[in-house]
């Protein structure tokens, strides 16, 4: 494979900047600007020299190939973050023939050459774009390879039922067939339920991982706009006693103690001869529907009956206008918003609770195949019976990207930066 090299760090100026290469010839390229690098692993300081012009002091190290992220030689350089020098050395590298890398190509190699499979390549992507606590941590564990063990234990189980079959077979009579094992139909049962598990997981983790979403809804003035805008402790919204002042979607993204939530504010809910208001109007009445939760506002404390979802938060505006809304909340004096955040918060780690590993839709599709693999295969024949024995097992193939991974990777790389 060529050598690929880019910057790792974001572009820009910095304290410092990291430049990495992988490929065979890393190291004596990084050799031609930083003089003798003897030893892999292990971090020089040196003067890099393009033939007789100093770029800078960097500290440069490198890794034998079979030791290194991508599996192949891989050195990397970390220079003052000064753009010019960052691009002096890369003009070094792509004049001595080298490639600049594509987002996501030093992973893909990693891939390619065995150092992850596709679960953990998905939770590298995740990691790199966490923003929450709940999601830097399923990420660590997705990446971490857990999946792949799970995986490895399932096909141990399913490589257990197929000797069984097989056994059955071999030793059956030509006249009388041997009965399968119990033993296989309890093993397969077991994977069943575990597969199950994961299953129901999904929907959870996705929310976890993707973040969730909650529509704040109500009449016109019911004071929504000024509601996000609180939370956000800035304007994100226009806010004015117009009614119809909003009428696209405004969404703000919130880190609610961990949990990803991207807040809607949208158009207030009411009969409009407005063409363009009624537009809005239709629009968040579908959005709203579609999110994972509604805040239902109003004043009086009434709500859309037609929009209610069980689940849904329904609370009453503008506290300070009026003694008697106890349980009211004020954008303008604050009162209450923290409580209705707690609320919030509540019942959105109540619905993660059972948030599994599994948070892909492209990781359910292969455990669902799996699963139904070995669905209904009471009474089956042996030879139907190691059929779906294999069919499983390759679905848990699929499920790492041992099989079937080549559709996936443009995608799941185009989303990576480049230097990673
Ligand atoms: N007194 C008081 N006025 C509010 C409060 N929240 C919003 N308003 C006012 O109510 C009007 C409508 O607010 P806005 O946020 O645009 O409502 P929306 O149409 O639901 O988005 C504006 O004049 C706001 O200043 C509140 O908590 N207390
Ligand atoms: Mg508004």
């Amino acid at each position: 494979m060529d050598v690929i090299f880019a910057e790792a760090t974001p572009s820009g100026r910095g304290g410092v900047s990291i430049i990495r290469l992988s490929g065979s010839g890393s190291r004596s390229a990084v050799e031609a600007l930083a003089g003798s690098l003897p030893q892999p692993r292990q971090v020089y300081m040196r003067a890099l020299r393009d033939h007789d012009d100093l770029l800078d002091h960097a500290l440069v190290l490198w890794f034998e190939s079979g030791h290194s992220f991508t599996g192949e030689e891989v050195a990397e350089l970390q220079l003052h973050g000064a753009p010019v020098i960052v691009r002096r050395v890369l003009r070094f590298f792509a004049e001595q023939g080298m490639r600049p890398a594509e987002a996501g190509e030093f992973t893909r190699r990693a891939f390619l050459n065995g150092k992850m499979d596709l679960a953990e390549v998905e939770g590298l992507g995740d990691l790199l774009e966490a923003e929450t606590e709940a999601q830097r941590r399923m990420a660590l564990r997705l990446s971490g390879g857990e999946l792949g063990r799970r995986s490895e234990d399932w096909r141990s189980m399913l490589i257990r039922a197929g000797a069984l079959v097989e056994s059955s077979v071999d030793f059956a009579d030509e006249e009388v067939p041997e009965d399968v094992p119990d033993e296989v139909f309890r093993i397969l049962a077991d994977l069943h339920q575990q597969l199950t598990t994961q299953i129901s997981g999904f929907a959870a983790a996705e929310r976890i991982r993707a973040g969730f979403e909650v529509a704040v809804i109500g009449p016109p003035n019911a004071g929504k706009s000024s509601l996000i805008n609180r939370i956000a402790k800035r304007d994100v919204a226009l806010v004015s006693d117009i009614a119809g002042t909003t009428r696209d979607i405004i969404e703000l993204r919130i880190d609610l103690k961990g949990l990803a939530v991207t807040l809607l504010d949208t158009a207030g809910l009411r009969e409009s001869s407005d063409h363009v208001e009624r537009m809005g109007v239709d629009r968040a009445r579908q959005r709203a529907m579609a999110a994972d939760l509604r805040l239902h506002l109003s004043e009086t404390g009434e709500c859309d009956p037609s929009l209610w979802q069980e689940g849904d938060i329904l609370v009453r505006s503008k506290a300070d206008l009026d003694s008697g809304r106890g349980d009211a909340i004020s954008s303008v004096t604050g009162q209450g918003i923290d409580q209705l955040l707690e609320q919030l918060h509540l019942i959105l780690s109540d619905r993660i609770s059972g948030a599994g590993l599994v948070s892909h839709e492209r990781q359910l599709l292969s455990l669902m195949d799996a699963r139904l693999a070995i669905s209904e295969i009471e009474g089956l024949p042996p030879e139907l019976l190691a059929e779906a024995i294999r069919r499983a097992a390759n679905s848990l193939d699929r499920l790492l990207g041992r099989i079937g991974a080549e559709e996936y990777l443009d995608v799941i790389f185009t989303s990576f930066c480049i230097g990673k």
